[in-house]
């Protein structure tokens, strides 16, 4: 009788026969594969060893010093029809893209061993999670996919079950930039990644899989891939509140995630609960609500920055069985990045004596792979197969001007038209140059895996009359005063931001209408015991329609580049807003803020 795998098994054959490697393993996830292929990495120099009493079972990774990042110009999106893809998408014609892809495959695995590991994103049991194989010839790659996926023989059964799952083909190849490439079939679910061994270009089940062609799944599907974090906010009665938020890369995802409230907060009973801090994927339920799962099962965050005053679950949740990829070390041999406290190190990411002349210590973009389960702030519902109810979505990004702190998005049109909008200061997540504020709808522009205007208008549709959709917002946490000096201290007093938007969620306070949507009342926001500059909230909650008109002028002009897929609604919806700012403007004697009910 003929298997479910035997297609997997035909794949896993035609994949070995192009690449010829010496050896053929496929992973089981068990406890002693991990531990063999740890020895052979230590053995080949792949990993270092840490500190094994501070930090017992951690490794040092250090990466090619050209291969440190997403690269988004050899990210390509192979559909049919180029329009599919969209412009905010790099497109090959997909039998261009097998043909220059397969060439560099050729033998390239010859002298190395393929790894065939079958994976599962989101919780094995759920019906909301997906499956897919990589195929590599990286055991680091194996060991950071067995923290971040599911891994293994479950996974293989479910498969099995199934008969479904996303394609993977990875080889790191000889890591040469020139010949590095990172297709995408969405219309045949698979993927085909060539010269990287970086997080997101290698570990195939993170943005290729649970992004890229996860986004494409979901639009025929009816649900949404999203790049965004999951976190369960419990308030004093015990009452928890989901939300989910989309900020792009290295913007504060994982600090939020695993937020710890305020002193004050603390001692009222408010309590943070860590469900993913990268990648969402929500779905309808029955009641009409979205349920939200987190398809992965660990962090793969950004070190710098990272600190007992930034985020002490991260610091806690990091000193074992982890991953640290082109950080530092100290004397001690401990791993170290630029914000971690005050000592120095030795040893740079590159493992050259280090010497402040030659740059950071830590690479900018070092990463932590660590098990989800490690944090404490960890919510048990990430385990939870049917997902945990959203109540708000969050965009958010890095604006050292014109954006407000937070502000609610009027309905759900509007909450579209803010993501659409998003902009942001470009980070070291990727290569190419840092601080330029670029356009990055709902924090998706390097991993939606179409066109924006059908991911829109796929936003657009789940608005139907049994829907029970969340309320959106927007929040900025790096506005920046006159002296440069950013105006809100963010980290655990961004759950002052969190608490106004369960207020609104709960209609237990009132809000200031603009024409952007509606912002927190001069008295909103709790402050108590925060030491803001004199001025600071005022700035923090300003809203100025001149400057707004400018933006929304952008954001029109930004939209018409989707053409004739960009959804008629949206369109209608910017110019509602800026018809809206311009009254506001010319009545600028009138205050443009007026009070509206609760
Ligand atoms: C990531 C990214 O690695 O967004 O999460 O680059
Ligand atoms: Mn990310």
């Amino acid at each position: 009788m003929p298997s479910k795998l035997d297609a997997l098994n035909r794949w896993v054959e035609d994949v070995a026969r192009r690449t010829r490697p010496d050896r053929v393993h496929w992973c089981d996830g068990s406890e002693a594969e991990s531990k063999m292929l740890t020895r052979s990495m230590l053995e080949s120099g792949d990993l270092l060893e840490l500190n094994p009493r501070t930090h017992p079972g951690c490794h040092l990774h250090r990466s090619d010093p050209k291969d440190v990042a997403r690269v988004e110009k050899v990210t390509l999106i192979c559909t049919k029809d180029e329009a599919d893809a969209g412009p905010n998408n790099h497109w090959m014609e997909p039998s261009e893209a097998h043909a220059k892809i397969d060439a560099l495959f050729d033998g390239c695995m010859q002298g190395r061993t393929m790894y065939v590991i079958p994976y599962c994103m989101g919780p094995l049991g759920s019906p909301i999670s997906r499956c897919g194989v990589e195929i590599t010839d990286s055991p680091y790659v194996v060991a950071n996919m067995r923290i971040m996926t599911r891994m293994g023989t479950a996974a293989l059964e479910r498969i099995e079950r199934e008969g479904r799952f996303v394609k993977g083909q990875h080889s790191i190849g000889t890591l040469d930039p020139e010949r590095r490439f990172i297709m995408h079939f969405p219309e045949e679910l698979s993927i085909k990644s060539y010269g990287s061994g970086y997080g997101g270009n290698a570990l195939l089940g993170k943005k290729c899989h649970a992004l890229r062609i996860a986004s494409f799944q979901a639009r025929s599907e009816g649900w949404l891939a999203e790049h965004m974090l999951i976190v369960g906010i419990e308030n004093p009665r015990g009452e928890i509140t989901y939300i989910a938020a989309a900020f792009p890369s290295a913007c504060g995802k994982t600090n939020l995630a695993m937020l710890i409230p305020p002193e004050g907060y603390r001692r009222d009973g408010w309590k943070v609960w860590t469900v993913g801090d990268d990648i969402c994927w929500m779905t309808p339920g029955k009641d009409g609500r979205l349920y939200a799962i987190n398809p992965e099962a660990g962090y793969f965050g950004v070190a710098p920055g990272t600190s007992m005053k930034t985020n002490p679950n991260a610091v806690k949740m990091l000193d074992h069985d982890a991953i640290f990829t082109n950080v530092a070390v100290t004397a001690d041999n401990d791993p170290w990045w630029e914000g971690l406290d005050d000592r120095t190190p030795v040893k740079d990411w590159q493992g050259r004596d280090y010497d402040p002349k030659n740059g950071p210590a830590a690479h900018p973009n070092s990463r932590f792979t660590v098990r989800a389960t490690q944090c404490p702030s960890w919510s048990p519902e990430a385990e939870n197969p049917e997902g945990v109810p959203i109540s708000a979505i969050v965009f958010g990004g890095r604006r050292e001007s014109l954006v407000p702190l937070v502000f609610e998005a009027r309905d759900w049109t509007h909450g579209v038209l803010v993501g659409a909008g998003m902009a942001s200061e470009t980070t070291a997540a990727a290569a190419g140059q840092v601080g330029v504020v670029r356009r990055d709808p709902m924090a998706m522009k390097p991993f939606c895996g179409y066109n924006y205007g059908d991911y829109f208008a796929h936003w657009l549709s789940f608005d139907q009359p049994n829907a029970k959709l969340p309320k959106i917002f927007h929040v900025n946490w790096f506005r920046k005063g006159a002296d440069g000096k950013f105006l809100w201290p963010g980290f655990g007093d961004n759950l002052r931001v969190l608490e106004w938007m369960l207020k609104r969620i709960n209609g237990e306070t009132g809000a200031t209408e603009t024409p952007i949507g509606l912002l927190p009342d001069a008295d909103g926001l709790d402050s108590d015991g925060l030491h803001l500059a004199d001025g600071a909230l005022d700035t923090l909650l300003d809203f100025d329609a001149r400057s707004w008109q400018a933006e929304l002028a952008a954001i029109g002009e930004y939209l018409d580049g989707y053409g004739d897929r960009l959804p008629e609604k949206l369109r209608a919806e910017q110019q509602r807003v800026t018809a809206a700012l311009q009254q506001a403007s010319g009545e600028s004697a009138a205050p443009a803020r007026k009070a509206a009910a609760s």
